[in-house]
């Protein structure tokens, strides 16, 4: 029988990705129970035969629901949208249409894009130990591009992109806090959406698995 509730995603052994910390936030906040299973990626356990024959991907995160495996996170996020409507669960899009098609926009964009940021500043800056080394000239012209972006995006001291929160508060705060968190030069009204956004409890609770 379709059980609405029967989830289980796969992440990185070391929590590092950010593409699995937003399915696990968008799961945790829909407020279901889930099952969480780490795929330990510097063994490439994602390509062993049992993950590698699920995941058409082969990549992290992977979610399971009733016997339908599901790989990249966007997609992972707008299938829990669907199986689990505002109407009775939390939302993770904005309802409005322009807004919700506004919130895939910024999360195809972030994760196609800014890649010489992603590359000097990985989420190891975020999540175990801040980067030291000076941003390069392809860096720095990337987070100048995240700032124009984020400025005309968010209102006077919002705290959040739209009326509520949505994913893409989470997505975009984690690539603003690649340079926040290691003290890289971030207008303080952007540094201080991504702070707010990090003390949300479903980030909180990624934040606080055990990763070496
Ligand atoms: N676009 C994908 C990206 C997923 C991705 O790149 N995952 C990485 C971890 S951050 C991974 O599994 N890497 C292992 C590999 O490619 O072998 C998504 O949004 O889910």
């Amino acid at each position: 029988m379709f059980s609405k509730h029967n989830f289980k995603l796969y992440v990185d052994s070391r929590f590092l990705s950010p593409y699995a910390l937003s399915a696990f936030v968008t799961l945790t906040e829909k407020g279901v129970p889930f099952e969480m299973r780490t795929v330990d990626l510097s063994i490439q356990e994602n390509q062993s035969s049992g993950y590698a024959t699920s995941s058409l991907t082969c990549r992290v995160p992977m979610l399971v629901h009733n016997g339908f495996y599901l790989s990249e996170s966007s997609a992972i996020s707008e299938y829990l949208e669907e199986c689990l409507p505002p109407e009775t669960y939390n939302p993770v899009y904005p309802r409005d249409i322009q807004k919700r098609a506004t919130a895939r926009q910024i999360q195809a964009w972030l994760r196609s894009d800014l890649e010489p940021l992603r590359n000097e500043r990985p989420t190891e800056a975020v999540f175990l130990k801040p980067a030291i080394k000076p941003l390069s000239r392809a860096a720095q012209s990337a987070a100048n591009k995240l700032f124009t972006a984020v400025d005309s995006l968010l209102k006077d001291n919002a705290s959040h992109l739209f009326d509520q929160w949505c994913i893409a508060d989470t997505d975009l705060a984690l690539m603003l806090n690649r340079l926040v968190l290691s003290g890289g030069e971030v207008p303080e009204r952007l540094a201080a959406y991504a702070r707010h956004q990090w003390q949300r409890p479903s980030v909180q609770l990624w934040l606080s698995q055990e990763r070496s």
